[in-house]
C-alpha cells in the first residue's frame, strides 16, 4: 500500500495566491502532500497539459424551492433539485453548491431549513451548505431561531427588497441586520425597488405592454440603484457588511464602487448572464425571450464592460449562476400560456454547468482577468466569504481533494443536449468556448471524467459554515 490514495502529477496548479508546477498527494479525501515528484500513490492523473484548480463555488443557486405562495408567477415547478443540479454542477466544474432554505411568511425558518435537508440529503453529488432565506422577521426568529442556526452552521441569509412574497421593510431589514450583526452571520441582499418596478408594470400591462422584453422596462437601471444604494446605507447604519448579489447594470456598481471608495465593507455578486446577454434578449420571438427574464434583467453591453472591469478590479468578489431552474413548457415558463404577461412568467434562467467554462473563456481565454483571479472569483472568494475556507476554495495541505483538471484548449460549444442539468433550454446555446473541466473531483473521488459521471448520488455532505470572512463587530452608538 502506498501512502497516497492518489497522485495527480505534472499539472499546473493555479490558486488564487499564484500559479505552479507540482503533484498532489491526496490521501482520505483530503489534499496531504504538494511537491515537486511525489512517489507512490495506488491511482495516479497525469495531469500533464491540464490546469488543476480548486473545485468552483457556486454560492448563489435555487434547487428544489417551494414556491412561495400569492406570487404571480406562483406554480412553476423548479426543475432541478439537489440530484439533477449537482450532476450538472459537477460537470461544469463546481464541487461546492450553496442554495436557499426559504422561509415563508408565517413558517418557521427552523422548519424551513430542516424541510429543506429533506429536499437535500441523499441526493446531492456534491457537497453542500445553505443560505437561508428570511421572509418574516418575527421576534421568535430574530431573538430565537436565527441564533441557534447561526450556531449549527447556517452563517448566511438573504433578504429580499421585492417579489410580493418576500419583501422586506426597510425597518425589518435593519432588525435582520442587527442581528446579523450580534451573531456574526452575513445577509446577503436582493436589491430592486418593490414599489418602482410595481408602479412601472401596472403602467405597463395597463397600456397593454405584456411581452417578455418589458420585464426589462419594468425594472430599470434605477430600480435597482435606488436599491443598491438603500441597501449599503442601511448597511451602514445597522454598521454590519452585507453582499449584495446579482448586480447587473452599471448603474448598481457605480453605486457599490462609491460606498467602497468610502470604506463601507460591502461584498458584491454577478452572474454570467449579466456579462453575456442584454436587455435585447428578452425580445426574441415566439416568447423565446422569456428564456433570459431574470430578476434584475439583462442590461447593455455597457453595463457588461463595468461589469467585466469590476470582476477584474475586485469591486466584484464572486461570480455565482442564480441558476434558476424553469423549464420551457407548462409547468415553468409557460405556466400561464405563452401570451402571458411578463408579471407571471417565472423568473430565473440555469447555469450551474456553464457558469465557470464562460467565466474561463471570456475571462481568462479572452485576456480580462488571469488565472489567479478566476479561482479568486471561482472559488476562493465563496469560500472565504461563507466560512468554509480553506477546507473548500484552495489547494492546500489538509483542504478537502476538491479539484478540477481543466483542458485550456478543449473547445466546446454550448449545445443543451450536452448539459447534465433538467432544465430543456440554456440561454447560452451556440456560444463557443475555449476550456473545459474534463475531470472533477470531490473529497478525492473522481466524480466526473470525461464527460463520464462516476460519483455517486447522495456522496454529497451537508457543510456546516464557520463565521463569514467580512464580519466586524465593533462597538456602536446603539447597542
Ligand atoms: N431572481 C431571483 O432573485 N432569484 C431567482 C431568479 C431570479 O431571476
Ligand atoms: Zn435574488
Ligand atoms: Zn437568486
Amino acid at each position: 500500500m502506498s501512502s497516497f490514495d492518489l497522485v495527480i502529477k505534472g499539472g499546473t496548479v493555479a490558486t488564487s495566491g499564484g500559479v505552479t508546477t507540482c503533484d498532489i498527494g491526496v490521501r482520505g479525501g483530503r489534499i496531504a502532500a504538494l511537491g515537486e515528484k511525489i512517489a507512490g500513490g495506488d491511482r495516479i492523473i497525469d495531469a500533464g497539459g491540464k490546469l488543476v484548480l480548486p473545485g468552483g463555488i457556486d454560492a448563489h443557486c435555487h434547487l428544489d424551492q417551494p414556491r412561495a405562495k400569492g406570487l404571480a408567477s406562483g406554480g412553476a415547478v423548479m426543475a432541478d433539485g439537489f440530484e439533477t443540479g449537482s450532476r450538472s454542477a459537477a460537470f461544469g466544474g463546481t464541487t461546492t453548491i450553496i442554495p436557499f432554505a426559504v422561509q415563508h411568511r408565517g413558517q418557521s425558518l427552523r422548519t424551513a431549513v430542516a424541510d429543506y435537508h429533506l429536499r437535500a440529503d441523499g441526493n446531492s453529488y456534491l457537497d453542500y451548505a445553505f443560505h437561508m432565506v428570511v421572509s418574516d422577521p418575527s421576534p421568535a426568529v430574530l431573538g430565537q431561531e436565527l441564533p441557534a442556526l447561526v450556531q449549527a452552521g447556517y452563517t448566511s441569509l438573504k433578504v429580499y427588497m421585492t417579489y410580493e412574497a418576500m419583501v422586506l421593510s426597510d425597518r425589518q431589514i435593519l432588525d435582520v441586520l442587527a442581528t446579523a450583526r450580534e451573531l456574526g452571520a452575513l445577509v446577503m441582499i436582493h436589491a430592486e425597488n418593490f414599489e418602482c418596478l410595481t408602479w412601472l408594470t401596472e403602467r405597463l400591462e395597463a397600456a397593454g405592454k405584456t411581452e417578455p422584453k418589458y420585464h426589462a422596462t419594468s425594472r430599470p437601471m434605477a430600480v435597482e440603484r435606488e436599491a443598491t444604494h438603500r441597501a449599503i446605507a442601511l448597511s451602514e447604519i445597522a454598521d454590519v457588511p452585507i453582499l449584495i448579489v446579482h448586480v447587473s447594470g452599471r448603474e448598481a456598481a457605480d453605486e457599490i464602487r462609491r460606498a467602497k471608495a468610502r470604506g463601507i465593507n460591502i461584498r458584491a455578486e454577478t452572474c454570467p448572464q449579466y456579462l453575456l446577454l442584454t436587455e435585447a434578449d428578452l425580445d426574441l420571438p415566439d416568447f423565446e425571450g422569456a428564456k433570459c427574464m431574470c430578476s434584475p434583467p439583462p442590461r447593455d453591453k455597457a453595463s457588461q464592460g463595468v461589469l467585466w472591469q469590476g470582476l477584474k478590479d475586485g469591486l466584484f468578489d464572486i461570480l455565482s449562476s442564480d441558476h434558476a431552474p424553469y423549464r420551457f413548457d407548462a409547468n415553468g415558463k409557460k405556466l400561464h400560456g405563452m401570451r402571458a404577461p411578463f408579471r407571471k412568467v417565472a423568473n430565473g434562467l440555469p447555469g450551474l454547468e456553464t457558469r465557470a467554462p464562460l467565466l474561463f473563456s471570456e475571462g481568462v481565454v479572452a485576456g480580462r482577468i488571469d488565472i489567479e483571479r478566476f479561482v479568486a472569483l471561482n472559488s476562493a472568494n465563496a469560500a472565504k466569504i461563507y466560512g468554509i475556507y480553506p477546507r473548500k476554495g484552495t489547494i492546500s495541505i489538509g483542504a478537502d481533494a476538491d479539484i478540477a483538471l481543466w483542458d485550456p484548449e478543449k473547445r466546446v460549444t454550448i449545445c443543451n443536449a450536452d448539459l447534465h442539468h433538467n432544465v430543456d433550454y440554456t440561454p447560452f446555446e451556440g456560444m463557443v468556448v475555449q476550456g473545459w473541466p474534463v475531470t472533477v473531483l470531490s473529497r478525492g473521488d473522481v466524480i466526473c471524467d470525461n464527460g463520464e459521471l462516476l460519483g455517486a448520488k447522495g456522496r454529497g455532505r451537508f457543510l456546516e459554515c464557520g463565521p463569514p470572512e467580512p464580519v466586524s463587530r465593533k462597538e456602536t452608538a446603539w447597542t
